[in-house]
């Protein structure tokens, strides 16, 4: 990290390592005032509303966002580095001039309150508003600069409101529909679950295992959009790779064709989906999903395996089945032959449990030579195989010896053999002329399937939005005329696990006369998926008093998409599918203009403590509350960044956060013991009174001064990269070297440094840029610094200073060179060489030259300004 470590020459009090607790003289001793000046400053910030944007005329915007939390009651250090990363942008972006727009609300819905609630008796609404004034609390002590005006709750009936006429318009494009199918379903939590929230079969939130059951739910078509949904996929460049990669396998497109087989006394055809036509000729048996209709019909033709296959049938429909589980594999054979439409050759239909009804037709056609599980079926039953696909044209393995021995199928791609005109074609060239020729004669078509399923919104809970739809024996399904929205949850609820929603109990919610033709019906009583609610809240923060509609075209349309979306990789796959969703369905309606939300994602790393994920389950939380009582909001800031880079994990060490207290102590010392050696002008503020940043009248100049503003120009330069960048521990780690330059700097002028000389201005500089640039990090101490530096006003206003690259590279450096670990030269070079340069100067010198010969370079090492290093032989 830094070669700032514990001891450290240039300052002038403590050396030695960090303290294994923190030692309350030392501490004195590298004391600063953050106690009287933090709470000061979170102040004048929320009366000078600086986190306020103008979002009706930005010259230019920044949309800054984190994902809004769910109000679990506290939270821990791990929670603050999304908070905190969030609010280094948002503060530095407002350092460039940009209207900055960082928003923060509540993901209020939930499970988590209503299983508290049945334990506890206490309401959700209660304990939610109780939680979210706790986390509020927390979220300032940390100095985070929310525009809290803008305030949200998802719980609250005028956002969910709108969440009711989304469902509305939904509804009204075709894209909501109630359906019977098979659902995950939590015994524990009583509840429906989203395939999203399975996890290895287990359920997301109490690892109970999931079981499937038919029950009639509530979907939002977004398969309609799996397409786009891809397709925009490659437009998010500045999202992380894998979370796009995270997203493509999730929407799991896959091209194959549907072959039509015919059934020996059935009229229909039955329909295959196969990504591999090139294995047709392998086709030895065909299988059903026990689910599939045509089951049905041959387990009701008369005979022995019909009968077998009905009793099949039966048992699997009576097993509890868990997703994400595969139980060995199993099935009947019908009795019933279909038709190899190329070869005209009779084969077996079967049916089986490792075929499922939500994919594809429901029906495959199996080739056990080339697939893995129809080699492991056929082997159970003794179904023949036969090989059709060779590695190359010579190599085709003897089938006799696929079928006894313990070979695996063949499932690469290859060359056809054995199959009849197309022997010979490769596997691609195959399927392309196989699906040709099946779609000329009406045997098949070209088919698209995608592994994305339609998104299960129902809940058959309460602390939810409620489905704006009244169920009339006369007119069906009918939404809740816009007017009364919202379908407010009703008061006097018993929380009891039954399973059922609470509000099937209340006859006052849900004895409501039909809105269409006014006979009595029955209001829907299930609630909205919360991932509804978080689908569409980053449009809500532009206007989220409106009364009128869910958000405001204009704005929207000038604000989004959001610049950078910060959160954790768990929400990879639910949260930002849906929200792109969303986005799109709302783009189709003409009511925005975009059509993905989040233009830039960061995703970052995890907390740990003691090798584990910081949890509260786990029982290894860290609670900011202490820690910025003793050491301030911004020690414990400068913490989170400095652990290490963002986008890891890494591991909490409450000691080490004393190593950042004395790094700010240092700072502080630094601009209040030389604050009259250095002359009251700024250089580098607001306005600027040189020129161009930092060109001198600091003439003539001494050899410690040019080395000084080096350091300063090249901090401006490395922690501007780095922000940019969000790398933002190397950040810091620069702004900790910087500090020790200038604070070696003062301590070897000593009574030298006068305000009216050189060096005086050069430390001002120094001085100035370290306050500036420590800014977005660790705000207060910036804030008070920067007053007593004598600026009347926020250093949040002031501009983000530019380096001089003249200035940042004139130094020059001694570059040693190495030739197999051997010096064979030392070259001066200007400072802050790139590596190709730096590695270019070396194999450029004479010396080096004789020394590597006609060997070739395998390696180059180079230390930044120091050191390369050649590998040769
Ligand atoms: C014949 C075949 C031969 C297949 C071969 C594969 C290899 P993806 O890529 O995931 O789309 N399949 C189709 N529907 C299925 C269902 N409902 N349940 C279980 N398996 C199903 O996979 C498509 C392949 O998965 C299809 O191609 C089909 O098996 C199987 F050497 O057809 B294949
Ligand atoms: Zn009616």
């Amino acid at each position: 990290m830094s070669s700032i470590k514990a001891s450290d020459p240039g300052s002038t009090s403590q050396a030695g390592p960090p303290p294994a607790s923190p030692a309350p003289g030392r501490r004195e001793e590298a004391s600063f005032p953050f106690a009287e000046y933090e709470p000061r400053w979170r102040e004048r910030w929320a009366t000078d509303r600086l986190f306020r944007p103008d979002v009706g005329h930005p010259q230019r915007k920044y949309y800054c966002l984190n994902m809004f939390p769910y109000p679990s009651g506290t939270l821990h250090v791990g929670h603050g580095r999304n908070y905190i990363l969030g609010d280094v942008i948002a503060r530095y972006r407002l350092m460039h001039g940009d209207q900055v727009l960082c928003p923060m609300g509540w993901d209020a819905f939930g499970l988590p309150a209503e299983n508290f609630a049945i334990q506890s008796g206490i309401h959700p609404e209660q304990s939610t508003q109780k939680n979210i004034a706790a986390m509020k609390q927390q979220l300032m002590a940390w100095g985070l600069g929310y525009d809290w005006d803008r305030e949200i709750a998802s719980s609250d009936p005028e956002y969910y409101r709108w969440t009711q006429w989304i469902f509305l318009l939904l509804h009204r494009r075709g894209l909501a529909y109630q359906g019977k199918g098979p659902v995950n379903w939590c015994p524990s939590c009583n509840t429906v679950l989203a395939n999203e929230q399975v996890v290895n079969g287990a359920c997301e939130r109490c690892d109970t295992p999931v079981e499937t059951r038919e029950l009639e739910q509530w979907y939002f078509r977004i398969t309609a959009y799996a397409d786009r949904l891809l397709a925009d996929l490659e437009t998010l460049v500045h999202w992380p790779e894998r979370v796009r990669v995270m997203q493509r396998n999730w929407i799991g497109r896959s091209d194959g064709l549907e072959i039509r087989f015919p059934v020996e006394g059935e009229s229909e055809p039955l329909v295959c989906f196969t990504t591999r036509a090139d294995t047709l000729y392998g086709a030895t048996f065909l299988v059903l999903a026990p689910g599939h209709p045509l089951a049905a019909r041959l387990a009701a033709r008369p005979g022995p395996e019909a009968q077998a296959t009905a009793q099949f049938i039966a048992r699997y429909r009576a097993t509890v089945h868990r997703p994400g589980e595969e139980p060995p594999k199993e099935g009947v054979f019908t009795g019933v032959q279909a038709l190899n439409p190329a070869s005209g050759e009779r084969i077996p239909i079967w049916v089986a449990n490792y075929v499922l009804s939500t994919y594809g037709t429901g029906g495959i056609m199996a080739v056990p030579a080339h697939d893995q599980r129809d080699f492991e079926f056929a082997r159970l039953y003794g179904i023949p195989m036969r090989v059709v696909i060779a590695a190359d044209a010579s190599s085709a393995p003897d089938p006799k010896a696929l079928a006894t021995a313990s070979v695996t199928a063949y499932e690469e791609d290859g060359v056809m053999v054995a199959s009849g005109p197309y022997t010979g074609l490769t596997s691609a060239a195959g399927r392309d002329r196989i699906a040709a020729d099946f779609e000329a004669a009406g045997k098949g078509r070209r088919a698209v399937n995608y592994r994305l399923r339609d998104w299960l919104i129902s809940r058959q809970r309460y602390w939810g939005a409620p489905i704006p739809i009244i169920h009339c024996a006369r007119c069906g399904a009918v939404p809740v005329p816009e007017k009364d929205l919202p379908v407010v949850l009703p008061a006097g609820v018993r929380f009891k696990p039954t399973g059922e929603s609470p509000l099937k109990e209340v006859e006052a919610f849900w004895r409501v006369p039909c809105p269409a033709c006014g006979e009595p019906a029955r209001r829907e009583t299930a609630t909205m998926d919360t991932f509804v609610d978080s689908s569409w809240y980053y449009l809500r923060f532009l206007s989220p008093q409106d009364r009128t509609q869910p958000f405001a075209r204009e704005l929207v349309d000038r604000w989004l998409p959001v610049d950078q979306y910060i959160g954790g990789v768990e929400h990879a796959i639910l949260h930002l599918l849906y929200s792109r969703f969303i986005t799109k369905v709302f783009y189709d309606a003409g009511l925005l203009g975009f059509v993905e939300p989040f233009a830039a994602l960061f995703t970052q790393g995890m907390i740990c403590k003691d090798g584990a994920k910081m949890s509260k389950s786990k029982g290894n939380v860290v609670s900011p509350d202490e820690l910025i009582a003793a050491y301030g909001a911004d020690t414990v800031r400068l913490y989170t960044l400095f652990v290490g880079p963002p986008e890891k994990d890494a591991e909490w060490n409450d000691r080490a956060v004393e190593g950042t207290y004395r790094f700010l102590g240092r700072v502080w010392r630094l601009v209040v013991d030389h604050r009259d050696r250095i002359p009251d002008e700024p250089v580098l503020g607001h306005p600027p009174v040189l020129g161009k940043p930092g060109k001198p009248d600091l003439e003539p100049v001494s050899d410690a001064v040019r080395v000084l503003r080096r350091s300063t120009h090249r901090t401006i330069q490395r922690v501007t990269q780095d922000v940019d960048r969000l790398h933002l521990n190397t950040a810091v780690s620069a702004l900790m070297e910087h500090t020790h330059a200038a604070a070696g700097f003062a301590a070897d002028l000593g009574v030298a440094l006068g305000p009216d000389k050189a060096s005086g201005r050069a430390l001002r500089e120094a001085l100035e840029a370290l306050v500036l640039l420590v800014a977005p990090f660790a705000p207060h101490i910036a804030e008070e610094l920067w007053q007593r530096l004598g600026n009347p006003t926020s250093v949040f206003r002031e501009r983000w200073p530019v380096h001089d690259p003249e200035l940042a590279a004139s130094a020059t450096i001694t570059l040693v060179v190495q030739v197999n670990g051997k010096v064979r030269a030392r070259l001066d070079a200007p400072a802050g060489l790139s590596e190709t340069e730096a590695k270019g100067r070396a194999l450029g010198d004479p010396r080096v030259q004789a020394a590597v010969g006609e060997r070739a370079v395998r390696k180059v090492v180079v230390v930044p300004d120091k050191l390369v290093n050649l590998v040769v032989g």
